[in-house]
């Protein structure tokens, strides 16, 4: 793994080989194949997804910039000063800068982030950008519970920022679940700016999750390179294709990885069979409606104080209250 070096007690975010071997045996244990999207971002994968934000296929990271572009200073009055600003999942850290450039007065800047490699950088750039402000990063998966560092001026409240509508990846109760926990983490007073991506045409849907590039399908496959080198996998990669899905039930894309042949897998000692045209479902990204999302947040103990949209409502950032 990528201790790099760093203490002990910060790399608990890492999943080592054996949680993921028996996440992996668990999600391939019975059709239909199915395995977490948190794993489709080690190095190469999370290079690969900053790729991707980059595609003109790919509405939704542009569209989300040029919301906070437009509308930042009412996302800015809405939130007010001296907020503890947490950004979950901050990744590169490219979304930053477009909240943090207009809030009056942020206590300090806590950047969570499962990956330490992103982590470090982020935080180093947002220090060189924002002499002034306090820079806290935490190393941690913040879909699990984590103590909030203690900035040095008090805070007058928590502000949690999660955009990039990660939250898509959630199933619908997961997503309700997980907000409850946001909303008391934030406590009262406190609220979230959350970036949410919303339904609409399916054709637009499936070309920013297959783009002609293949720069998706490169991502979705890099998987099955990251089980054979992290888990000694006996797999052909070629053997496998990168499909993107509109799921109507459930209001998600999927994205899987189709085996183009019979054949048999074999991972830390099981063999894995596949039949021509069964898949492994890697991701479910949800697109919601804005009433839909309103009685989810609501059922988890947020308002949803203000919304805004792009012109052609692709996409919403939203200020959530407690
Ligand atoms: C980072 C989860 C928001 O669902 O659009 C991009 C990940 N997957 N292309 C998304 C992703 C395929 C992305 N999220």
């Amino acid at each position: 793994s990528d201790s790099r070096g760093s203490p002990a007690s910060l790399d608990q975010a890492r999943p080592d080989s054996d949680e993921l071997l028996a996440d992996v045996l668990r999600g391939l244990s019975e059709p239909p194949y199915a395995l977490s999207p948190k794993y489709l971002y080690d190095q190469r994968g999370s290079e690969l997804f900053d790729r991707i934000c980059d595609l003109e296929a790919y509405y939704p990271t542009r569209t989300e910039l040029s919301i906070l572009e437009e509308s930042g200073g009412e996302i800015a009055s809405a939130v007010g000063g001296e907020a503890l600003v947490v950004e979950l999942g901050s990744g590169s850290s490219n979304k930053t800068r477009a909240l943090l450039d207009r809030l009056p007065q942020p206590a300090a800047y806590v950047p969570v982030d499962i990956s330490r490699e992103h982590l470090e950088a982020a935080a180093a750039r947002i220090d060189g950008i924002y002499p002034e402000l306090e820079v806290l990063p935490v190393a941690a998966d913040y879909t699990r519970p984590f103590p909030l560092p203690r900035p040095t001026c008090p805070a007058e409240r928590t502000l949690l920022y999660f955009p990039g509508s990660t939250l898509g990846n959630f199933d619908l109760p997961d997503a309700e679940d997980f907000l409850a926990r946001q909303a008391e983490q934030a406590g009262s007073g406190g609220g979230m700016v959350l970036g949410l991506d919303l339904q609409k045409d399916v054709d637009v849907l499936l070309r920013a999750y297959d783009d002609p590039e293949g720069i998706t399908a490169a991502f979705n496959r890099n998987l099955l390179q990251r089980l054979r080198k992290e888990l000694g996998a006996d797999l052909d990669i070629e053997a496998f294709a990168h499909r993107a899905r509109f799921n109507e039930e459930l209001g998600c894309v999927e994205m899987h990885l189709e085996s183009l042949t019979d054949q048999e897998v074999r991972i830390g000692g099981h063999a894995i069979p596949f039949q021509t045209g069964q898949t492994i479902r890697t991701e479910r990204s949800y697109k919601y409606t804005l009433d839909g999302f309103r009685t989810l947040a609501e059922r988890a103990g947020f308002r949803v104080a203000q919304v805004w949209t792009d012109p052609a409502a692709y996409f919403s950032v939203q200020y959530l209250e407690v």
